[in-house]
Parts: structure tokens; sequence; C-alpha cells
């Protein structure tokens, strides 16, 4: 079985990472210890960054997940932010920022980053559009799933099955896993 390390201290992204690559034959080991995060407006570089300092640290394969939720009345806010937000100010703060905008547009983002002790860092983002809800629904998921309406279900309603099918991480993984797959055929090419 192969084994990546996955930095995290978030426990609903490690399930969820976890369940959708255990279906591939790829075992995942949580890593509590963090990682140094940049500055930045984009996840793409904090994930490179992340997993590339982690690899060489542990020399082992180490993969890390930014994500963000970006909302467009709020100009993107909080995307990169998003951890900062749901610990200050927690969705139903988000909901106040949000009344009266009747443009309700957002869309969730997860950069997986990937990198191999002594190699260059690889970066695959996922993106799944929905709506912000008007208040928070359903029990499920983590984070900011009961405000996020997919569909017209919130990713709190939907459950973890039908989330993992369609989400933001699970389209970031899946490009991850069709690299992955690519590199397990030719052992040699490396990346
Ligand atoms: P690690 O950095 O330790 O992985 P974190 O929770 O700090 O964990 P991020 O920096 O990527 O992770 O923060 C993303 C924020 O967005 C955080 O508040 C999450 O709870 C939230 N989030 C991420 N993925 C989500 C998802 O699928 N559904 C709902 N909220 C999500």
């Amino acid at each position: 079985m192969h084994k990546i390390v996955f930095v995290t201290g978030n426990k609903g992204k490690f399930a969820e990472v976890r369940d959708i690559l255990k279906t591939f034959g790829i075992e995942v080991i949580q890593d509590k210890n963090g990682y140094p995060e940049l500055q930045e407006d984009d996840l793409e570089p904090i994930a490179a960054y992340g997993a590339q300092h982690v690899a060489n640290r542990l020399n082992m394969p180490v993969m890390v997940d930014d994500s963000g939720i970006f909302i467009k009345a709020l100009n993107g806010f909080p995307g990169p932010y998003s951890r900062f937000i749901e610990d200050r100010l927690g969705n139903p703060k988000v909901l106040k920022l949000m009344e009266g905008e009747t443009d309700r547009t957002a869309y969730f983002k997860t950069v997986i980053g990937y990198c191999e002790p002594g190699k260059e860092p690889l970066v695959f983002p996922g993106i799944v559009e929905g709506k912000v809800a008007y208040e928070e629904r359903g029990t499920g998921g983590f984070g900011y799933d009961p405000i996020f309406e997919y569909q017209g279900e919130t990713f709190g309603e939907l459950g973890d099955a039908e989330k993992n099918k369609v989400s933001h991480r699970r389209r970031a993984i899946d490009s991850f896993l069709e690299w992955y797959k690519g590199k397990l055929e030719n052992p040699d090419q490396g990346h």
C-alpha cells in the first residue's frame, strides 16, 4: 500500500481525504504538527511551500490541503483567511455580513499540495460553485458546510458520502490521483 503523510490538524479534512484515497489503495497518515503557512492571497503558493517544507523535514512524501470559501459579494472574502474567520466570527456572523446581499454566489476551493523529498512541489486545485444560504442548515460536514448551498442543499444537509462525490476537495483529489496514477505507471519519470 502506498503511504502519504497528510499534514493537517483538521479532523473533517483528514476523514474526507482518508476515505477517498482508501478506495484507491493509498494509505494516508495524519501529521498534526502543522506547516509554515505563507501569507498569500492565493491558496496555491501556501500549499506548495507547506508540502515542500514538511517533505524535506520528514523525508517522506507529504500532502497538505489549503482550502477556503470565496464569497463574491464580499470580493472573495474570507478566501485564504477562512480558518481565521471561522475561529473569530463563525457562520452566524458571516451570514450577518451577507444580510441584504441578493447575490449569494460563492465557491469553495481546495488546493492539494504534494511533494516528495528533494523534489519540486506540485499543486492540484479543485473548485465547487454554490451559494451562501440564508441560514445554517444541516449537521453534516464541518466548517462552512451548513451555510454552503450546492444545488439547493447545503453541504451540511448532503451528508459526507454525497459531499465527497462532488466537493472541491474531491475534485482536487481526483486531479492529484490522475497525476499520481501516471507516476505509478511510469516511475522513472519523476516530476
Ligand atoms: P489545516 O491547515 O491544519 O489543514 P485548517 O482548518 O486550518 O486545517 P485551512 O487553513 O485550509 O485549514 O482553513 C480552511 C477553513 O475553511 C477552515 O476554517 C475549514 O474549517 C474551512 N473548510 C475547509 N474545507 C471545508 C469544507 O470542505 N467544508 C466546510 N468548511 C471547510
